[in-house]
């Protein structure tokens, strides 16, 4: 598969997590909606209230939906804009960990369980303890599982400095490392965080760490982790200047050495993605606003091949279709 295809064109579906669980690709998107709400900076026009949940056999295979797994009115502590979310597999139950604004329209993360991977989930009373901002994704090795999150702008991660609340959002000088995303292992039960989330840091080819002014290499959201051939490689968007980049590591904390671009802008303000390997090959699944004429908030999931160089770098993938 070299060309992009639209995974499910019958809905809008954004932020697609996919991971193999039970030898199938299971797929967990955000659940774009017009629900009316007008465009502005803080993202309110992202007023998403359920999450819907995919598999495919094969990649270019027909995919199956498998309905409403979650939604606000079954998460005790909801507020409003169910964002992005993820899932990780431990000992024979899913974790799905999502972000949501609680009823004082403060992001938090939080964790609904389910027995198999297609839900539906069941929510925690609570969020995530300390938990803030938005985007969580979850990585596992040798039975430790790291939860990566955050997200500037609309995501509040600016309101926080030190794992604790500002007074007031504050955004690092230009010429200051840019702010970070988050990581932390999570505890045994998986419902918790084990540890303080530490930053995960991207230092550029001359090991400095990127500057809040590099616009177009500093983090703002929608991080993922996978491992390739030995290395971790950290990846995220760069919000208002739209790539998909990446970083490479040696642990799962980082620091990571910045690497380039996976994906170029993409149609619609947000772009956003995970990567996984199926039967031998690597895929990025992401999403545009092409089908709904570019309504930023109205996007919809699409998956194309991922290919590496020899020497480990991963090879620009054009979001537009030239
Ligand atoms: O889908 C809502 C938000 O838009 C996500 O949480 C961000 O990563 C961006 O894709």
């Amino acid at each position: 598969m070299k060309k992009a295809k639209y995974l499910f064109p019958q809905d809008y579906m954004a932020d697609p997590s996919a991971h193999v669980f039970e030898g199938k690709i299971y797929i967990y998107p955000s659940h774009d909606w017009e629900s009316g709400v007008t465009e502005n900076d803080n993202g309110d026009h992202f007023n998403m209230k359920d999450y819907h949940v995919f598999s495919l056999d094969e990649i270019d295979g027909t995919i199956v939906g498998h309905g409403v797994v979650l939604s606000t009115e079954t998460i005790p502590w909801a507020g409003r804009q169910l964002w992005d979310n993820d899932v990780a597999f431990k000992d024979g139950k899913y974790y799905l960990y999502f972000s949501l604004k609680d009823q004082n329209d403060i992001f938090r993360l939080g964790v609904a369980i389910s027995d198999r991977p297609y839900g539906p989930f069941v929510a925690e009373e609570n969020p995530i303890k300390g938990s803030y901002s938005i985007d969580p994704c979850v990585f596992e090795e040798n039975g430790e599982y790291y939860i990566y999150f955050g997200g500037i702008w609309g995501g509040q991660l600016q309101r926080y400095r030190n794992n604790k609340a500002l007074e007031s959002a504050t955004y690092p000088a230009n010429d200051e490392p840019a702010l970070c995303g988050k990581v932390a292992k999570l505890r045994g039960d998986m419902l918790e965080f084990a540890e303080e989330p530490r930053d995960v840091v991207i230092l550029d080819e001359n090991g400095k760490p990127i500057t809040q002014g590099d616009t177009d290499r500093r983090f703002f959201e929608a991080s993922w982790l996978h491992k390739y051939n030995g290395k971790y490689y950290f990846s995220y968007s760069t919000g208002d200047t739209h790539y998909i980049c990446y970083a490479i590591g040696d642990n799962p904390y980082g620091p990571f050495t910045y690497k380039g671009v996976i994906l170029t802008p993409v149609v619609g303000w947000t772009t956003h993605h995970s990567i996984i390997e199926y039967k031998g090959k690597w895929y990025l699944f992401h999403h545009d606003s092409v089908p709904s004429d570019g309504r930023t908030w109205l996007r919809s999931m699409k998956v194309v091949e991922l290919e590496y160089n020899p020497d480990g770098t991963i090879k620009t993938i054009e979001g537009m279709d030239k």
